[in-house]
Parts: C-alpha cells; sequence; structure tokens
C-alpha cells in the first residue's frame, strides 16, 4: 500500500473526513486526530512516526501469536490462489472449514463436537441465542425464552450483542433492546464485596443471583444464562473460584442451558484451550472469535453442545440462519495454520506453567503496592490493575475514568499499549511474551502510574 507518500497530518485529514471508527467520539478524536499504527512485528506495534509501542493488549484481544507471522501470510495466499471464496449453503462444502471443524471438536471440551462459522464474536453471539430459541422451540417449550446476562457484561456490538451485553450506555443507545434479556450482579468483589464477605462466599452470593432472577422470571421461561468465564470489557473481572461451579448446578436444576462467550478467553489466554478447562465449566454453547485466527482474518465460530446439536439435527429441519462468509475459506486455512503454531510452539503450556505464573508474580511485587493501585488481579495472561485515589480505602478519582486515562496516556508515551475501562487497567498480551517481555511491561507501566500520580497530586 502506497501510503507512504501520505504525510501523518494527510492521512488524518483523511480519516476525519471519511472515517467513522467503533467505539468514538468522533469530535473528540477529530481534534485529536488518530494514531495511525502502520506496521507489526513479534510483540511490538509501530505509529505513522515510528514509535516502537510494546502491545499490551495483543491488538483487541486476539492477536495471540504476536505479528509478522510469515506462515498465516502464506496460508491466506495458497488458499486464495486456490479457492479464495466459496460458500458453505445448498449442500456445499469446501475443505479448509471442513478440517478446521474437526480440528476445533478434538481441542474442545468434551461434549462440544459441531461448530457454526460467522466472521465476528457478535454474529456468533446472535447465532446461539437464534439457536437456543430455536432449541426450545423444537423441545416443544416455546415459552423458554428468557436469557439471564449480567451487568457490565460484553457479547458484541450488534443489536443482539448490545441487548445481551450488560453495558447500560448501550442499552441506551439501542432505544429498544432485544426483548427478555435480564441482567444481574456481576461476579466483580472488588466493588461488590461486603465489608468482610469472603471471596468464596461473595462468589455463591453472586451466582445466586443467576437463581433468584430464574426463580423470579419462572425457571419454565428460562431459556439461558450467558456468561464470559471472566468479563472482560467490564475489566477482566475474574470470579471467585466459587461461582461457576455454583452457576452450573443452578443452570441444571431449572434446566437453564448454559451459554459460554469465549471470545477473549479462547484459543490459551488462560492457560488452556478454553477458559471452560481452566474452571471446569460445561457449556452448551460456545462462542469465540478472536485469536481463533490471531486477528490475522475475521472469523468466529459457535461450539454447538451435543444435547442442542442433536435437537437440531434430527428434529430440526432447515435452521434459517447463516452468512455469506460462514465457514469462508481463507478464513479458515488461516485459522487452521494459527491453531498449528500455537501447538507447535507450546504456548498454551508456556502461559500456564510459564509466563502466566510469572506475569501475576511480576505484577503483583512491582505494581500492586503503588499508592494509585488498589488491586491487580490475574488469570493466564490477561490482568487488570485497579487505579484508586487512596491504597487503603480504594477511594476512586473523579470523574470516573479520568485517572486511568491518565495512566494510559503515559503508558502510550513510553512505549506501552495498554487498555483502561472505566479506572481498571487492563492487559491480554500476545501468547509469546516472554519472562523478558513481562519484565519491561512492568517496568513502563510502573513508570506510568508514577508519571499519573506525579500529575494528579496523588
Ligand atoms: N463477546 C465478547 C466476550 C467480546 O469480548 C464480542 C463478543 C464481540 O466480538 P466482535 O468480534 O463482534 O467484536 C467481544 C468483543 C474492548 C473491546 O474495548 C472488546 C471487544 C470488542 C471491541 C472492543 O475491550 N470484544
Amino acid at each position: 500500500m502506497s501510503y507512504q507518500n501520505f504525510s501523518l497530518s494527510q492521512l488524518q485529514a483523511i480519516d476525519s473526513a471519511h472515517h467513522l471508527h467503533p467505539f468514538t467520539d468522533h469530535k473528540e478524536l477529530r481534534a485529536a486526530g488518530s494514531r495511525v499504527i502502520t506496521r507489526a512485528e513479534g510483540p511490538y506495534v509501530y505509529d505513522s512516526e515510528d514509535n516502537q509501542i510494546l502491545d499490551g493488549m495483543a491488538g483487541l484481544w486476539c492477536v495471540n501469536v504476536g505479528y509478522g507471522r510469515k506462515e498465516l501470510a502464506q496460508a491466506a495466499y495458497d488458499q486464495m490462489q486456490e479457492l479464495p471464496y466459496y460458500n458453505s449453503f445448498f449442500k456445499c462444502s469446501t475443505p479448509s472449514p471442513i478440517l478446521l471443524s474437526q480440528k476445533l471438536a478434538e481441542i474442545a471440551p468434551p461434549n462440544l463436537n459441531q461448530v457454526f462459522y460467522g466472521s465476528s464474536g457478535s454474529e456468533s453471539n446472535d447465532t446461539a441465542l437464534r439457536l437456543v430459541r430455536h432449541y426450545w422451540q423444537l423441545e416443544g417449550k416455546p415459552e423458554k425464552n428468557v436469557v439471564i446476562s449480567r451487568k457490565s457484561a460484553y457479547h458484541g456490538s450488534t443489536i443482539t450483542g448490545a441487548s445481551l451485553g450488560g453495558m447500560e450506555h448501550m442499552h441506551k443507545q439501542l432505544n429498544g433492546a432485544v426483548p427478555n434479556i435480564v441482567h444481574v450482579m456481576a461476579p466483580y468483589a472488588f466493588e461488590l464485596a461486603l465489608p468482610g464477605e469472603s471471596d468464596h462466599d461473595f462468589g455463591i452470593r453472586a451466582a445466586r443471583a443467576v437463581e433468584d432472577a430464574i426463580l423470579e422470571a419462572g425457571p419454565e421461561t428460562v431459556a439461558a444464562f450467558i456468561g464470559e468465564p471472566v468479563m472482560g470489557a467490564g475489566g477482566v473481572r475474574i470470579p471467585p473460584e466459587s461461582y461457576w461451579p455454583e452457576i452450573q448446578r443452578i443452570c441444571r436444576k431449572y434446566d437453564v442451558l448454559l451459554m459460554l462467550d469465549e471470545v477473549i478467553t479462547g484459543y490459551g489466554r488462560t492457560g488452556n484451550w478454553f477458559a471452560a478447562q481452566t474452571m471446569n465449566i460445561e457449556p452448551d454453547t460456545m462462542t469465540t472469535a478472536k485469536a481463533l485466527t490471531s486477528g490475522y482474518q475475521p472469523l468466529s465460530a459457535l461450539y454447538v453442545g451435543d444435547r442442542i446439536a442433536s435437537v437440531l439435527v434430527d428434529k430440526g429441519g432447515e435452521f434459517y440462519h447463516g452468512y455469506t462468509y460462514s465457514g469462508h475459506p481463507v478464513a479458515c486455512a488461516v485459522a487452521l495454520k494459527n491453531l498449528e503454531i500455537i501447538e507447535k510452539e507450546g504456548l498454551i503450556e508456556r502461559v500456564r506453567t510459564d509466563t502466566g505464573p510469572y506475569f501475576r508474580k511480576t505484577l503483583m511485587e512491582q505494581l500492586s503496592g503503588h499508592r494509585l493501585v488498589g488491586q491487580v488481579r490475574t488469570i493466564g495472561l490477561m490482568g487488570a490493575i485497579e487505579i484508586v485515589k487512596d491504597h487503603d480505602t480504594r477511594e476512586r478519582f473523579k470523574p470516573e475514568g479520568s485517572a486511568a486515562m491518565k495512566v494510559r496516556d503515559h503508558a502510550i508515551a513510553n512505549g506501552m499499549m495498554l487498555r483502561a475501562t472505566g479506572d481498571t487497567m487492563i492487559l491480554s498480551p500476545p501468547l509469546i511474551w516472554t519472562r523478558e517481555t513481562i519484565d519491561m511491561a512492568a517496568g513502563r507501566i510502573a513508570k506510568a502510574l508514577d508519571l499519573a500520580a506525579a500529575e494528579l497530586g496523588a
């Protein structure tokens, strides 16, 4: 691409004139001008001014094998040459989604053996809801169509995704969400645990909020519960160990399906292929996207459990649902190669046994005592740093989110890409990070915290 013929200010002007960005206040963006990222290699991204930035977010929770993987480019090139596109409708198929489906069944929890493809997490969550409602109709229980979700959940940005999610500001803009979706408290002990309440007790209480919602709606009307194993965009909210077993028990008791959203946690992030394995969860559907291709191609896969799949196949007739790009051959070829790289390089085991524990130890030792830090928590290679005004009382700065934004700005200026959500700093780096990369990141974040503290007068 010949963007080199354009100066940064020219690119910014064109961006402002024609490009509407996701989740962006455009007046603000256009006043400041966008940061233009032009290339990337390994764990680093580079902007148009050739600043090297260590990418603590793996793009947007997706580039698990890091940047610059020639094998993935080659897999896409080869597939494009041979067969760039053909559909999977009308009794057709193509080899790469066929082989990918087999691979996905092999790495998934035992009762998940079939997949339905889309191009994004939002699309696959739409498919999941369609399928769950269809399932209960096929079972002769059409009245079972309420879904329980959680506040602050993120399940995508289409109307279905935003409705399933629990972001109030998103609901407001919908001006009419998908009906029959109920949101209960999130398992977020840092803000919601009662004084003196143990982590275990809080986890049980947060899970019982789901049971209360089921009883309030009437179990005969509740189709499913949906949740991210670890809430990602909501702020890497890691539930207490007691939470998921209790959710599983409650779902079984009331015959409520369990829809797991592993769009962020899937493909190695928590030290296993899926968080379902890390946390021993047995879902009926499992949504995945992002790291399935390490973000090199847009692709999502909804895993459909045996219980739903067998009814769909035996009794369902035609399922009136699907996308032009369901099972896209190029995206699926890249996914296959990506999974091969993850396996060949032992990235998941490395997260589980080495870099994950080292990540936790390093962030705890170097950051958790900082005066701006209220809590550090990690699981695998994802982590959160809570920004507070007072380390002991956990009082926040006002207005909400302003302090974390300062930390973020200093971090980026010091070569460290981080994300802030509210007053929570988030890290979700590529799985190729080594102990040295973790040390480098911790040093840069500590420096950003010091600079922000000085600016905030804390
Ligand atoms: N489920 C979960 C758990 C997600 O994190 C989606 C579904 C939707 O996926 P698509 O591919 O439709 O975007 C996501 C996406 C952020 C951020 O700011 C997070 C996501 C997307 C964009 C921004 O952390 N997660």
